[in-house]
């Protein structure tokens, strides 16, 4: 073996290891934001979609340094993301979306590309970059300011946020069945019952356009604690919080050990793990769902972005000390829209972020929004109208109806409450273009996406 080649071999070794050759890439977003439909296509791009007309903005594609990527050995203790299954979905005729997901999974993807310059472009003719893609529903991120709420405030909370007009008849059955438990003498029959009864209406909630903050993330989507005895929980009337009793002095205890036994351990272990982090916003649906669907989205993400504040105050930063460095807020289902509205859709974006990103003292990550589609189900065009060209849209409805239509304008801004009186968006939800194996899926911005979450790591 040469000098050369000896070294070229060492390098490979020390960069696999002592170089930062591996990244963990977190993908969250509330429950139907396209987080599963994200990661099957953004797989697909990196193993199977790297020509330069599918990624022409992802510089190591343009540039023709990328040497390809493939799916690396699923580690044997951890949930794997089912990508095959995804994949035959797609393949259907007709196509249908992968199923909806609960909890967490990983795939692991080793990226092979040659390096542009410096150190590792000279010792090594190609460089190798490990990612783990880990998909986990943004559900469990609402939990974080359960750890600066104790049990009275938390019901307070819960409680305040059960009276708003979209949420207020849906919980009054539960209000109801609160109201008829005595709290000194209830039995485990009746805990159990009451517990019953929240999921369900954190279910309803669940179904209800514009109901995203539900709270404890864990009794939504249990992933590997359903029975768990602390996930018996659920918010008492303020009033009886407020008393003592056997029954509120459980649920406090209940809410306690989830605060210890499930918030603090998924920051521990999962969060604190991560090197970037993709959240995904569907604010079209929540423009569809009305005014207090958008604003109780606004809320959600203000939740959610406390998970990337970590200044020496914020309880993450009491915690211990995550290691993101970049946020990608992504606008999905951009195609939804038509194509120049999707500038309109990342303002709406940034303005839904803008508030909780003000607030945020301490900025440790660099964040950045876009609007994209991972996997686009609508081709555009335009159709004449008056001797005019029109933008449109078209593609296959849920009904299976062939659509071609103008969807309308995304505000830029928040609209205001009066304008839901006096318009309806309407963002159709579509099925799927019909795809076959090894074809590039079809998408909006992706390239982008890789670029920022990507780029600098494979120079
Ligand atoms: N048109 C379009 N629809 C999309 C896209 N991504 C997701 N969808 C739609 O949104 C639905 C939910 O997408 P998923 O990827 O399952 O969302 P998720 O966040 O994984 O949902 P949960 O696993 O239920 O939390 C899909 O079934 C599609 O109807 C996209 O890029 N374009
Ligand atoms: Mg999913």
């Amino acid at each position: 073996m040469d000098l050369l080649n000896k070294l070229q071999h060492q390098g490979h070794e020390l960069t696999s290891r002592a170089l930062d050759r591996h990244l963990r890439i977190g993908v969250t977003g509330l429950s139907g934001s396209g987080k599963t439909a994200f990661i099957t296509s953004l797989v697909q791009q990196l193993t199977v979609g790297d020509q330069p007309d599918n990624l022409p903005f992802f510089d190591v594609v343009r540039q023709q340094r990328y040497l390809g990527g493939r799916l690396a050995a699923p580690l044997l203790d951890v949930p794997r993301f089912p990508l095959e299954a995804n994949l035959r979905a797609l393949q259907q005729t007709p196509p249908i979306w992968p199923p909806s997901t609960q909890g967490w999974s990983q795939l692991s993807l080793k990226l092979r590309y040659k390096a542009a310059s410096g150190l590792r472009a000279h010792l090594q003719s190609r460089s190798e970059l490990a990612l783990d893609i880990i998909d986990y529903p943004g559900e469990w991120l609402l939990d974080l300011p359960l750890l600066d709420l104790s049990y009275t405030q938390w019901c307070e909370f819960s409680w305040q946020l059960f009276a708003k007009t979209h949420r207020k008849d849906i919980a009054a059955p539960f209000a109801a069945l609160l109201s008829s438990v005595d709290p000194q003498n209830a039995t485990e029959l009746q805990l159990q019952t009451l517990t019953e009864q929240y999921k369900q209406l954190l279910q309803q909630f669940h179904q209800t356009p514009g109901a995203y903050l539900n709270q404890p993330g864990r009794l939504l989507v249990p992933g590997t604690l359903a029975g768990a005895p602390m996930l018996q929980l659920f918010p008492l009337l303020p009033v009886q919080a407020n008393a003592a009793s056997p029954l509120s002095n459980k649920l406090a205890q209940h809410y306690d050990s989830y605060r210890k036994h499930v918030i603090k351990p998924f920051y521990q272990q999962h969060f604190s793990g991560l090197d970037r982090q993709v959240i995904l916003v569907d604010c079209l649906s929540a423009l569809n769902a009305g005014h207090a669907a958008v604003s109780e989205l606004q809320q959600a993400l203000q939740l959610i972005l406390q998970s990337f504040n970590y200044g020496p105050s914020s309880i993450l930063g009491r915690l211990f000390k995550p290691s993101i460095s970049k946020v990608l807020f992504a606008a999905s289902k951009a195609d939804h829209a038509t194509p120049e509205q999707h500038k309109a859709l990342t303002l709406l974006l940034q303005q839904l972020l803008q508030q909780p990103l003000k607030q945020s003292q301490y900025q440790a990550a660099t964040t950045e929004a876009m609007s994209i589609a991972a996997i686009r189900a609508s081709k555009s065009g335009f159709v004449q109208v008056d001797g005019l060209a029109q933008p449109c849209i078209s593609g296959v409805g849920i009904n299976a109806q062939a659509l071609t239509y103008f969807p309308g304008e995304v505000p830029a801004k928040l609209p205001a409450a009066s304008t839901f009186n006096q318009h309806k968006f309407g963002f159709l939800p579509l099925r799927p273009l019909p795809w076959q194996e090894n074809q590039l899926i079809p998408h909006v911005r992706m390239d982008h996406v890789l670029q920022y979450i990507l780029g600098d790591k494979l120079r």
